[in-house]
């Protein structure tokens, strides 16, 4: 037999890995090269796959794991082994967290030198590590197997609630090769890999009965809601049932934020007051003080308020986590809202006027505050004055993506700038986690093509800023804009001693526009509003990847923005 002939009969791991993740319709993949893996990365571009490499692994992590939540198909990020895979894992922990479908695909060493602990080149136990910060982790010895792996890596990360998924690939199995037919048989092509699940008739019921006798209802939409893609349905259960509604951070232009329905301009008023409470895809954690508390109008943080939740999730363990459920409703959103469409088709009637009254008047009353304040133009540019304009361009951009991160620039951000589509804001999560804002970006713009936006506190950019040269590399429609208040929070602390900073204090005025510069984008200072919003129509007519340096007051901000309660509080002051 000549080599050719064999090159032509045989395959190899690389091809098998690759020819897996195509025949699931897998696109792009989020990397960052080295042993064993740079190979693997030039074949798949070779192969056809758009593979965009990152300066940090977390970054890359952090693409796949936006990518995932905005298609719904898992994002995929390589790394090399030991470093490269501990610097993806937090974002794959992170991904877990906030139920987004990703896969890390990590190189790894030798696995007898490994498991003898003998000191291998990037020597780490890498699955022992993963296991406990994701849904699943597998590993592929034989390459006969990677069909099986990657299928598995799929249905897990994609399937029930999704989340993260590690899929450990040891250097060999890279280079094993197989004959070429047994290989393409060995492959899978996962069918419906996020099966519907279909609640049961007796749960709608209880669900319906309940809804039907409240007086006060409240719908809340959380980001599973709007990772569930079943937009149109939601949006006929609300607009049909007559139900307020608010949206959690991620589920923010599910239905537009101007909806005359949306209580987010009434947010505590709603929440302390509402009777029925039905949760889309969104859970009672710390995000809504755990279903207890002055928030939901009881008076010990302890207590429980009066109302009767309604909660769908795909995941049946989730109901009963923090308060009792009265009507869980296990399964996907867009089973779980047309089974109600249909339940409320007939004999329903809309929720009384002066609960949808009452809200209508505080709303108004905060709403006409708000555009009180933002109006104002104040000497030295503050998150309120330089918001009004981020609010009015996303008005005019309503498909451009925004991504958010930081204390107050998130905080603000989140009640100025009003979202018009679904899915459009991608920001901190579950956790408040720092570190997303670029990987997140370059997600959004290479899966969509879109704007992107993103809106990020100067430390919070810091976490992941040297991936402007990616966004410079792969020429990105991405605009940064960095709230510079000169540090975390604000940039006004002072060190008591005097003998150095305080430590959230940054430089000051630091010039973050250079750094884009440095990669051929462009940088722009803006002071005030009017040139910060004549930068973002540049930015956004030339789709030039551009940082927009925004010159905030650096008093106007608040210690840890909304949350400065959860600042442990000392016991004893300390005394000079
Ligand atoms: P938020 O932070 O917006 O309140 P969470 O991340 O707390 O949202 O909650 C999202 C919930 O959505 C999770 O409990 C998850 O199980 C659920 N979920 C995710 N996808 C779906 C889906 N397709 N159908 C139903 N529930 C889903
Ligand atoms: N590290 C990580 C990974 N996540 C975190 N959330 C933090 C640290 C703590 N942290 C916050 O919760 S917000 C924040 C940090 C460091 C930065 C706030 O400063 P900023 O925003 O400049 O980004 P503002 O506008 O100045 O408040
Ligand atoms: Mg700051």
């Amino acid at each position: 037999m000549t080599t050719d002939t064999q090159d032509r009969e045989t395959t190899d791991g690389f091809h098998l890995v690759i020819d897996a993740l195509k025949l699931n319709d897998i696109d792009t993949i989020f990397a960052l090269p080295g042993i064993p893996i740079t190979d693997f990365l030039r074949m798949a571009q070779a192969d056809g796959l758009k593979v965009i490499s990152f300066r940090h692994e977390q970054h890359a992590g952090n693409a796949a794991a936006a990518a995932g939540f905005i298609t719904g198909k898992p994002g995929i990020c390589f790394t090399v082994s030991a470093p490269g895979f501990l610097n993806g894992l937090t974002a794959l922990a992170n991904a877990t967290t906030n139920c987004f479908p990703m896969i890390l695909i990590s190189g790894s060493s030798e696995r007898e030198v490994v498991d003898l602990q003998q000191g291998d080149y990037e020597e780490m136990d890498q699955l022992a590590i993963a296991k406990p910060l994701c849904k699943a982790a597998f590993r592929v010895l034989h390459a006969e197997d990677i069909g099986v792996g990657i299928a598995r890596a799929i249905r897990a990360a994609v399937s029930g609630r999704p989340g993260g998924v590690y899929l450990d690939l040891p250097a060999k199995l890279f280079a094993q090769s197989m004959d070429k037919e047994a290989g393409r048989k060995s492959l899978i092509k996962v069918v419906d890999p996020a099966p519907k699940q279909l609640p049961a008739p007796d749960a709608i019921k209880r669900a319906v009965d309940l809804l039907k006798g409240a007086k006060k209802p409240l719908i809340i939409l959380g980001k599973g809601a709007a990772y569930a893609q079943a937009d149109a349905e939601i949006k006929s259960f609300v607009e049909k049932s007559g139900i307020p509604y608010l949206p959690m951070s991620m589920a923010k232009g599910l239905l537009p934020d101007n909806h005359n329905q949306s209580a987010s301009a009434a947010r505590s008023y709603v929440l302390a007051e509402a009777d029925v409470v039905m949760l889309v895809g969104a859970r009672l954690n710390w995000l809504l003080s755990h279903g207890k508390g002055k928030t939901w109008g009881a008076g010990a943080s302890k207590e429980a308020g009066k109302q009767q939740f309604i909660q769908i999730d795909i995941s049946p363990t989730e109901a009963d986590s923090n308060v009792a459920i009265a009507a869980p409703l296990v399964g996907d959103v867009g089973s779980c809202i047309s089974a109600l469409n249909q339940a409320i088709a007939s004999g329903w009637s809309k929720p009384p006027s002066d609960w949808t009254g009452a809200i209508a008047e505080r709303k108004d009353k905060n709403l006409t505050k708000m555009q009180e304040t933002l109006s104002k133009n104040p000497p030295v540019m503050n998150f309120h004055s330089a918001l009004n304009v981020i609010r009015n361009t996303v008005k005019d951009n309503p498909k451009a993506y925004l991504v958010n991160e930081g204390a107050n620039a998130l905080d603000f951000t989140r009640s100025i700038v009003d979202m018009y589509e679904p899915r459009r804001r991608l920001d901190v999560g579950t956790w408040g986690i720092m570190g997303i804002g670029m990987g997140f970006a370059v997600a959004a713009a290479a899966v969509t093509g879109e704007q992107v936006i993103a809106v990020e506190g100067d430390s919070a950019f810091g976490f992941s800023g040297m991936e402007v040269e990616t966004i410079c590399r792969y020429n990105l429609p991405v605009c940064v804009v960095v709230m510079n208040n000169n540090g975390i929070y604000k940039g006004t602390d002072v060190n008591p001693r005097g003998d150095a900073m305080a430590p959230t204090q940054f430089v000051k005025n630091a010039r973050y526009d250079m750094m884009m510069q440095a990669f051929g984008g462009v940088g722009v200072v803006a002071k005030n509003p009017e040139e910060l919003d004549r930068a973002l129509k540049e930015a956004i007519a030339s789709r030039k990847p551009t940082l927009i340096n925004a010159m905030i007051d650096e008093s106007a901000g608040t210690e840890s923005g909304r949350i400065t309660s959860l600042n442990p509080a000392a016991a004893k002051k300390k005394t000079a």
